[in-house]
């Protein structure tokens, strides 16, 4: 049995339904995707704040999902807020959604863009690229300079800058596909593709996908090093008196 615990570490129930949508287009027959929203973080994930603030009741949600049998979980924010600490606390294998785009566009081109929402998240990410080994292979983060929840609010305004963005970076960059920053702009990968004639890259996609493929393969966070279980420290103070 699959069951992928999509989580959206920001607390907005919309955009939620939007992951979910794009997990459910694209999950294999007998894949259940289990679609949760955050609860007690803030509104939309946008720098490092946001972030640190979302972790806690990401966590929750993780650990909630394992007890209904979870076997993978999907960070459906680009920023993989919690990447980490979310392995200590699962069993199962936990994916960010950047780190599946990424892997996903090292696989299908030699260059690749990624086009987030607001400038301040471009440091970031390109932190993240370079921390997951493929800086190398990014030629630049972009930005579309709007709030993440605009993406919903005004969806003809986000498709008009993705579609000018994508089409800068395919001449300026020199990139043969394109990363979505944002879990928010699922529902735009198709359209953009056609629209910029290059694949475009979903990292909602990407990690649904891998998380089928991990659990098909049996495969588990290992509990053997960093990624073991937080420890209790109750007996601690006791111990050193
Ligand atoms: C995301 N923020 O995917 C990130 C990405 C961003 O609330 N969901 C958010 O645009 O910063």
């Amino acid at each position: 049995m699959t069951r992928i615990h999509v989580i959206n570490p920001n607390s907005t129930a919309s955009m939620t339904a939007q992951i979910a949508r794009a997990a459910e287009a694209i999950r294999a027959e007998g894949t259940e995707i289990d679609a949760v929203t955050a609860t007690g973080t803030p509104a939309s994930i946008e720098g490092y704040a946001d972030e640190a603030m979302a972790v806690p009741g990401m966590l929750a949600a993780i650990r909630a999902a394992e007890a209904r049998g979870a076997t993978a979980h999907v960070i459906a924010c680009f920023d993989d807020p919690g990447l980490a600490a979310a392995r200590e606390v699962a069993t199962g294998p936990v994916i960010g959604i950047c780190q599946a785009a990424v892997q996903v566009a090292v696989t299908v081109a030699s260059r690749f863009s990624v086009i987030t929402t607001l400038p301040r998240s471009v440091p970031v990410i390109e932190d993240l690229i370079a921390g997951y080994g493929a800086g190398n292979r990014c030629r630049r983060v972009r930005a579309v300079d709007l709030p993440v929840l605009s993406l919903e609010s005004d969806p003809h305004i986000a498709r008009s800058r993705l579609l000018a963005e994508a089409r800068l970076s395919i001449r300026e960059d020199g990139v043969d596909a394109i990363v979505l920053g944002c879990a928010g702009m699922a529902e735009h990968c198709d359209w953009l593709s056609r629209e910029a004639g290059v694949p475009v890259i979903d990292g909602v996609t990407a990690a649904v996908k891998l998380a089928e493929a991990l659990t098909g393969g049996g495969f588990r966070t290992s509990k053997a090093g960093a990624y073991a279980f937080p420890r209790d420290k109750a007996g601690d103070l006791a111990r050193s008196a």
